[in-house]
This record gives C-alpha cells, structure tokens and sequence, in this order.
C-alpha cells in the first residue's frame, strides 16, 4: 500500500534506500530528479535488482505524437506504469493508454492545485472513467477530496495518494477516505532510518 517517491538523485543513494525499506512498500516511483541526476537505465536497475513494479512520474502533457514517443521509451526501459496529465485532453491520455498501463491525474496535492486544477476534478474523474487508466492521483493532503473522487470514479480504478508526511497529509486518514495507496517521499528518504520510517507508516496503515 506504500508507494516509495524516490526523489533523490544519485544513482547509489536511490539503491540503498530501496533495498533498506522494500519489505515496506509495493511500488516504487521514480520522478524527474532521479531520471536526470541517474538516467534512464535506473529503472531497469531499480526493477530487476528490487523486484517492484516502476511507476514513471513524468506527468507527461504534451500533443499525441509527443506524448508516445516519451511513453514508448520510458516503458522500453522498464516502467510498468507512467503518469499523465489530464487536462491536455483524452487523445494525449489514450496516446499513452496504447502503450502501457497509465496513472492519470484528477487531482494534485498542492496548495497551487486548488487555483486550476481542482475546478476540473469532476471533467478529470469522467474522463478517467471512460479511459479505464490502472489508477488516478488524489491529494493525500485533502482527505475529503479522496472520499469525494473515490464516490464518483468506477471501483476498478485505483486511487493513489501522494502529499503523505512532508506535505501534511497522514496515512491512516487518506487510506479511511478511499486511497489504495500512499506515496511517500521525503518523510521515507529524508529520514535518519528510512527502514524504520517506512515500517511506521505500514504499522500505522495495517492496524
Ligand atoms: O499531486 C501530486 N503531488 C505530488 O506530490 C502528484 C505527484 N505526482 N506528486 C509527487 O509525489 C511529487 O512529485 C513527489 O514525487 C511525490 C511526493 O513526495 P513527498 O512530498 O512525499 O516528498
């Protein structure tokens, strides 16, 4: 149910903090940070040598074609899901649809989400339930915005909640509201024992 955000740049440090805390978490997430300071062959690294499904958090927001031709190099190295912007429309959403399982954002967890992107929630969650993505992101920092979007997406979508920790979100209150699962970043990596951070989080979740 833990997803980690494994937002630090070097190649080493991004390996030893998967393997202290994998027995904790399900997924891992790699975001820009880690694919310019390592390159794209981390993924393939951070898959076969933790063994966890990849999520490639590009949130990719660009005309059709663009779109594909990120897609296609970034599940060709190994990613099992890649994230995307809704608002650019379904076309650039299904581009990425045809090539692998995809993450669509309804919602995201900053403070700046309420300006644009929170007013479009409701166009964002029918448009998910039409494309049938493999799950969308909602704010763990808004626990009432993940019952709310989890009332209204079809049941076979998951929903996966970053803003946990460092952003003010909490774990038990975000997986009570609806989430499937968590991502954690800097509470997990930033910490003095991340295997002891990450075993905190999934105590406090399964209990
Ligand atoms: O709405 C979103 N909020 C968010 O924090 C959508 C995201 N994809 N993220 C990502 O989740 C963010 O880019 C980072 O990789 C992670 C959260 O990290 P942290 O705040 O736990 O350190």
């Amino acid at each position: 149910m833990i997803i980690l955000a494994l937002d630090v740049y070097e190649r080493e440090r991004a390996i030893k903090i998967a393997k202290e805390v994998k027995d904790y978490i399900s997924m891992i997430k790699v975001n820009w940070p880690l694919i310019i300071g390592s390159g794209i062959s981390i993924i393939r690294e951070l898959k076969d040598g933790i063994g966890l499904p990849i999520i490639a958090d590009l949130k990719l927001a660009d005309i059709p074609n663009t779109n594909r031709l990120v897609a296609r190099k970034i599940y060709g190295a190994g990613a099992d899901y890649v994230i995307v912007h809704s608002f650019v429309g379904k076309d650039s959403v299904l581009a990425v649809k045809e090539l692998g399982q995809i993450i669509m954002i309804v919602e995201m967890s900053h403070p700046g989400a309420l300006e644009f992107i929170n007013p479009l929630t409701d166009k964002f969650i029918e448009m998910a339930n039409e494309v049938e993505p493999f799950g969308v992101i909602a704010p763990g920092t808004r626990p009432e915005r993940i019952r709310y979007i989890r009332g209204k997406l079809k049941r076979s979508i998951k929903i996966l909640t970053p803003g946990i920790g460092a952003q003010g979100g909490k774990a038990k209150e975000a997986m009570e509201a609806g989430a499937d699962y968590i991502i954690v970043g800097r509470s997990i990596y930033n910490a003095e024992n991340p295997r002891d951070a990450a075993r905190k989080l999934y105590e406090e979740i399964v209990n």
